[in-house]
This record gives structure tokens, sequence and C-alpha cells, in this order.
């Protein structure tokens, strides 16, 4: 019988997860990681290390009883098109059906993001033969709004290759922008009402400071770097990402779901591990946080562990930043 979790403690010890997606489905918690594997690599800017082939499905009951691994989800041998690396993935329902959304390279190396289809939430789930056409990079988080209108985010710079789609197409040797000139954006793609499909080309997310400049791609303590989720809270839409070479987890704020959004600060502080990445969700009456860190391995960056702790706001609709590390 696993012990019951505890907040800032990995969820499972018996496997490495990393990149949590929480939903609530069904009255439980139910997180999406990825399935890191107990391999040993030097780390590269190109993300090598990350070397996964399969997703687990995890859940728990409330935030005080055992984290439930549901075995392999998914596996990187069904998937026609992708040849290596699933990354970070999410999930959602519809229809009677929940949506598995991830990440993998196809058989020229280039990231894409796929979809397969389950009638549990814990899976397992069934594979798409082709990548969502259009899809490209890494890291999808799909926000189902209110009206049940679906927008998928992604996008990562680096080893999740945002930069070499500057012009739209995939272009091997293109480099980010220079420091000074705006930063790249995440992507944002509404989905069709079978969340099988994007509607219409992709588009670039502005982030801008609270002047309404664009932050600029110099600005690694605030620019884009990869991981976004968005959620609602009091009517307005968060987007909250990693910093990538700064670590933090930051957010902005938006009126639309496709932006402009406004640069607020920090959620959470650089944690054990070169990566940092989360999701944020409502349970019952509170806010949590969902990250990960390298803890469990004693800090290889390839092997990261699921963590979870409150997540609260001030009365302006401000996030307050967490250190995980201090109680
Ligand atoms: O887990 C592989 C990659 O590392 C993810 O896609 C990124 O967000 C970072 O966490």
């Amino acid at each position: 019988m696993s012990k019951p979790v505890k907040a800032n403690e990995p969820l499972v010890t018996h496997i490495y997860t990393a990149d949590p997606s929480a939903h609530v489905f069904d009255g439980k918690l139910y997180i999406y990681p990825s399935h890191d594997l107990d391999r040993n690599h030097a780390s590269n800017d190109n993300g090598d290390q990350y070397d996964m082939e399969d997703y687990h499905v995890l859940s728990m009951d409330d935030t005080e009883s055992a984290c439930i691994d549901h075995g392999e989800a998914l596996h990187i041998r069904d998937v026609p098109w992708a040849s290596k690396q699933m990354w970070a993935p999410d999930a959602a329902f519809r229809n009677g059906s929940y949506y598995l959304f991830f990440p993998a390279r196809d058989h020229d190396g280039v990231f894409r993001i796929g979809a397969a289809k389950s009638s549990s939430p814990a899976g397992p789930f069934i594979p798409e033969p082709h990548y969502i056409a259009g899809s490209f990079s890494i890291d999808p988080a799909v926000l189902v709004d209110e009206d049940q209108r679906a927008y998928m985010y992604f996008g990562g710079l680096w080893g999740g290759q945002l930069e070499k789609w500057r012009t739209g197409e995939y272009v091997s040797e293109a480099e980010g922008p220079a420091k000074e000139e705006p930063a790249l954006g995440p992507r944002v793609a509404e989905l069709s009402e079978d969340l099988l499909a994007f509607q219409g080309e992709p588009e670039e997310i502005l982030i801008v400071d609270d002047q309404g400049k664009p932050l600029t791609a110099g600005d690694e303590e605030r620019r884009y770097f990869e991981g976004p989720w968005v959620h609602k809270y009091r009517g307005k839409y968060y987007l909250s990402y990693s910093t990538g070479t700064t670590h933090k987890i930051v957010y902005a704020v938006s009126e639309h779901p496709k932006g402009p959004f406004v640069f607020q600060g920090t959620i959470l502080s650089p944690v054990i591990g070169w990566t940092t990445h989360h999701s944020i969700v409502q349970f019952r009456d509170k806010w949590y946080l969902f990250y990960h860190d390298s803890s469990l391995s004693g800090g290889a960056d390839n092997k990261r562990c699921v963590k979870f702790t409150e997540l609260q706001y001030n009365e302006d609709g401000t996030i307050r930043p967490i250190d995980p590390y201090k109680s």
C-alpha cells in the first residue's frame, strides 16, 4: 500500500517523473508527467539526455491520499509517426473521451505534437496515426475555456526547436533573435471540436512589460523559454512558463486567451536540476502548483520527480511567490 503524499515531496519514488500536467477528472487529481528513464547521460543544450519512451498516468483521490501509478499509458512503439523523446504531455476531456497530447521527434528528427484517446483518464491511450497537422516544437498545454473552446499552447527553445520555426517553416540552422529584439513567444492554436486538429495556423503570443513593450530575447529573467500553462482565475487568463536559462517559473496575465499577456512576476524560484516545469490546478476550494525537481536522483538533470504545493493569490489577483525549499 503506498504512503499518503506530502506537499513538496516526490509523488512517487519507484520511477522518475517530470513535467506534471495536473487536471481534475471524475473528482480526483490526475497527473500526466513525462517518464524519465534511469539512464546516465551527460546534459547538453539539445536535450538529448531526455530520451523518454513512454507515459504513465498518476492519480490521487485528494492531496492527502496515496498517489497511484496506473502503469504504462502509451509507448512510443505504438505511435507510427514518432521516433524518440516523448517529452512533456498534457490531457483534456471532451465528449466522453480523454485525450493525451504529447510531443516527440518525427522520423526526420523534427518535434511534432500528437494526440491519443482513451475512455479512461488513466489510459491506456490509443494514438492517432499522424501528428496534428501544422504542429511543431514541444510542451503542449490545453485550456478548455468556460465556453468549451479549446486552445493548445506550445513551444520551447533550444532542444525544443522553436527558433527553427521563425519563418513558419522548419529551418534546421535557424537561430533565435538578437538580445535586443523581441523574444520569441509561445504559440497558440484553437483546437477543432474533436480536439484532433488545429483550426487555422498557430499564432505567436506576445508577452509585454507593464509599459506595453515586448520582452526582449536578452531579458532572460522574464522572457519565454518553454513549458507554457494557461489557467483562468477571476475571469483572467494566466500564462505561466519556464524562463529556461534563469530556471524560474514566471507568469503574465491577459483578458484574452491569445493575449497579449502582461508580465507579472515569479511563481517558483529555481529548483534542483536544470529544467523547471509546472501546472496549476484548482482542486475543491484550493489551488495547487505541480512542479518537478531533481532531488530524488541527487541532482541528475534527466532523472526528475514530480511534487506539488499549495498556490495562493493575493487580493489583487497576483500570485504569491513560492520557494519550495523554505516552509
Ligand atoms: O522533459 C523534457 C523537457 O524538459 C520538457 O519538454 C521541458 O519542458 C523540460 O522540462
